[in-house]
């Protein structure tokens, strides 16, 4: 296991100073959340760390991944906002030999989020959504909600989440509209 300044030397290498700055926020609010409900600061940072680190990939390598590994190649017509997350969980086993099945997981899902979520999950879903780059109208009122209630943070973050991607027509994943029913539409 390597320290977090060899982590942070390697997520740095492969994005912009721009996505960088955000990764160093999302572990910020996220070792903050962790703080608040009780999970693993070591975690938490690498799973906050290493959670966009695909997302600066080219197309053609990661549909060259998608192919040639177990994951469902039904994922292929969403682009890399999908691919990032899911398909990203590949490429940091590879290049960062991450193991931990529950850091694998949170990065799994910080897109899409998921009916069954850890706190792990939970807390990176939120902190990428609230950190303190972030400036979107409704990022005030989320970081406010994450204070009372993580639960509630995930589905407010859902909710506007699909409102924007409808609004812009994009293609809805199978499994954020499955988050949505579980989290917000009370789907057990
Ligand atoms: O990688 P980040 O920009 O930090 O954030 P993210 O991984 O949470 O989301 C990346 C983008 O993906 C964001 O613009 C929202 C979008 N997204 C979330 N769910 C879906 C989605 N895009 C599509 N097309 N379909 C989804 O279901
Ligand atoms: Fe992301
Ligand atoms: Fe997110
Ligand atoms: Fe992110």
């Amino acid at each position: 296991q390597g320290t977090r300044e060899e982590l942070l030397k390697r997520v740095n290498s492969v994005m912009s100073e721009k996505r960088f700055r955000h990764v160093l926020g999302v572990e910020k609010a996220a070792f903050h959340l962790a703080e608040k409900y009780g999970e693993e600061l070591e975690k938490t940072s690498i799973a906050a760390l290493v959670h966009d680190y695909a997302k600066e990939k080219s197309d053609d390598e990661m549909i060259a991944l998608i192919r040639e590994s177990a994951i469902d190649n039904k994922i292929l017509p969403f682009g890399n906002n999908i691919w990032h997350g899911i398909a990203g969980v590949e490429v940091i086993t590879r290049e960062l030999a991450i193991d931990n099945e529950e850091i694998l997981q949170a990065v799994r899902v910080h897109t899409t989020a998921s009916s069954q979520m850890s706190l792990l999950d939970k807390i990176i879903f939120v902190a990428d959504y609230i950190e303190e780059n972030r400036t979107f109208p409704l990022v005030e009122e989320a970081r406010k909600i994450a204070e009372e209630n993580l639960d509630f943070a995930v589905k407010f973050e859902l909710i506007h989440t699909l409102e924007h991607l409808i609004a812009q027509n994009a293609k809805i994943y199978p499994q954020t509209i499955e988050a949505y029913n579980t989290w917000v539409a009370g789907m057990k």
